[in-house]
């Protein structure tokens, strides 16, 4: 028997990363391929002509699981019965603004967001955030619907934990899929702490083998603390630096490994991955907060791995990254937005 088709809302559907997104998603990448789907692509009216556009491009793909696909610009007809929603669009940074600035400009976006999800999407749904600051949309957007569960609300740090075992591939001279237990903490920003504390290559600790790779375990933390760390954190700069132009297939690769390990949960020998999720207080972070942990899936939500030996370095590490996000917060709820 046929599936039913989930429906998959995508917002900012008429950007950079909209683009990749909406065909690897027809195309079967994120649900698997027996499972049919329905796009709505809610833009703004200035982005509408390009989501249009898009959605010629998805017909001509003729794609075997894809129904109908819904262009609008109306929070409502978007969310209307939607299973899975990939916020995506948000406010860019403009000339002259200021961080507070940008979050607030954002909050009167994913607040409104939220409620609309809230009032219009299916009782399952699932909410993962892209669009940036992506932790504090999300926490937004989820203020913005108290009735929701607050495991249904995510944000992207995918593509940070993807970057940092890309990385470590690298530096090790392995397939990026003999690296199990990367772990990205905390923003998605420069502060964020990716962490290989815990992680393995081929089962044996990284801590090993990179001691091995450089000499020793005081030149394996220099690389870490001076190489790893800020390339993985800085690693979004540096794409704009070479390739005149922001991460765009890598983030939408990145948000449909979220979307995909969620619904349909990580296979069993595959260990952990992150995730951007609400605290209830694990490690330390203030409840509420949407902060990266170290997540397990088994198809039926994001766990945070839990008990996990943190050292000072981490530990001084992941604060320092909380702290920020208790800013952001509280720069928001000064404004009168939360
Ligand atoms: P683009 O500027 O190409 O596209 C954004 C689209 O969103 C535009 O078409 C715009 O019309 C639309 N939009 C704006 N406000 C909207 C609203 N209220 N409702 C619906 N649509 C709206 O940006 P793109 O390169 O696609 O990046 C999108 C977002 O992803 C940015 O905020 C970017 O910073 C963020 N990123 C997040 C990443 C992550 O790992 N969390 C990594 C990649 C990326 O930097």
């Amino acid at each position: 028997m046929a599936q039913t088709p989930v429906t998959v809302t995508i917002t900012g559907a008429g950007g950079q990363i909209g683009y990749a997104l909406l065909f690897r998603i027809a195309a079967g990448d994120m649900l698997g391929t027996g499972q049919p789907v329905r796009l709505r692509l809610l833009e703004i009216p200035q982005g509408l002509r390009s989501a249009e556009g898009a959605a010629l491009e998805l017909q001509d793909g003729a794609f075997p699981l894809l129904g109908d696909v819904e262009v609008t610009d109306d929070t409502a007809v978007g969310f209307d019965g939607c299973d899975i929603a990939l916020l995506v669009g948000s406010r860019p940074r403009g000339p002259g603004m200021e961080r507070a600035d940008l979050l607030t400009a954002n909050a009167g976006i994913f607040g409104p967001q939220g409620a609309a999800i809230a009032a219009h999407a299916a009782a399952g749904v699932r909410v993962v955030v892209v669009g940036n600051p992506a932790n504090t949309n999300a926490l937004i957007a989820r203020a913005a619907a108290p009735d929701l569960p607050d495991d249904r609300f995510t944000a992207l740090t995918r593509l940070d934990h993807n970057r940092a075992v890309g990385q470590l591939a690298a530096a090790l001279d392995v397939m990026p899929g003999s690296i199990r237990d990367v772990a990205i903490w905390g923003n998605h920003s420069a502060t964020q702490f990716p962490d290989i504390a815990h992680a393995t290559v081929d089962g044996a600790r990284a801590l090993d083998a990179l001691s091995a790779r450089f000499g020793g375990p005081y030149a394996a933390t220099s690389w870490l603390d001076d190489e790893f760390v800020p390339r993985v954190a800085g690693r979004g700069a540096e794409i704009i630096e070479v390739r005149g132009s922001s991460s765009v297939a890598s983030a939408a690769n990145a948000a449909i490994d979220h979307v995909r390990d969620w619904m349909l949960g990580r296979p069993a020998d595959a260990g952990w991955t992150s995730a951007a999720v609400v605290s209830h207080g694990e490690y330390g972070v203030p409840e509420g907060l949407v902060s990266s942990f170290p997540v397990t899936s088994d198809g039926d939500g994001y766990r945070i791995v839990e008990g996990l030996a943190l050292d000072a370095r981490a530990r001084a590490r992941i604060d320092a990254s909380v702290a920020e996000l208790i800013g952001e917060r509280d720069a928001v709820a000064r404004a009168g937005l939360l």
